[in-house]
């Protein structure tokens, strides 16, 4: 099943918008392999963000996602990458959907609450970077059948 990384950045955590904001990954059915609460160091954050290195909100950016804890999670379902990224909206909030998490929560570009793989190959590399394999737990729960008619 594909699994795609997600992590409450620290304006989520702040705003006790974690509980919420979960609940809408649950209701559209995507099942969590794991979360765990961290005060990630600035190397590892520093190498999650590695792509942005020389933009000018580099720095800035690696200064919010260690300004506090995060919560790191892993999501499992179909097409799970895709779908979390459209549940989230845009990336500047002021540009995120109505119905959106970004759209109905924010309104800042970098504190934008949440952030998701894009893709197969970052799912991949993100979910390795801050999760050991035995972190993550393959599970059915008893609603799977109803939720997904895939096997
Ligand atoms: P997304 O979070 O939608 O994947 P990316 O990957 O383009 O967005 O950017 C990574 C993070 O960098 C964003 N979540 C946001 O916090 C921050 N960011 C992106 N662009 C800017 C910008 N122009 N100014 C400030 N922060 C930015």
């Amino acid at each position: 099943m594909e699994r795609t990384l997600i992590i409450f950045k620290p304006d989520a955590m702040n705003r006790n918008l974690v509980g919420r904001i979960l609940t809408r990954f649950e209701d559209k059915g995507l099942r969590i392999a794991a979360l765990k609460l961290q005060q990630s160091p600035r190397a590892l954050v520093e190498r999650h963000y590695e792509v942005h290195k020389g933009r000018p909100f580099y720095d800035s950016l690696v200064e919010f996602m260690t300004a506090g804890p995060v919560i790191v999670g892993v999501l499992e379902g179909p097409g799970s990458i895709a779908v979390v990224r459209r549940l989230l909206g845009a990336t500047h909030g002021q540009e995120a959907a109505p119905g959106t998490i970004r759209g109905d929560f924010g309104l800042d570009q970098q504190y934008n609450l949440v952030h998701a793989s894009d893709s197969p190959e970052t799912a991949k590399m993100e979910i390795e970077l801050f999760f050991k394999p035995d972190e993550i737990v393959g599970y059915k729960r008893v609603t799977d059948r109803w939720i997904t008619s895939e096997k």
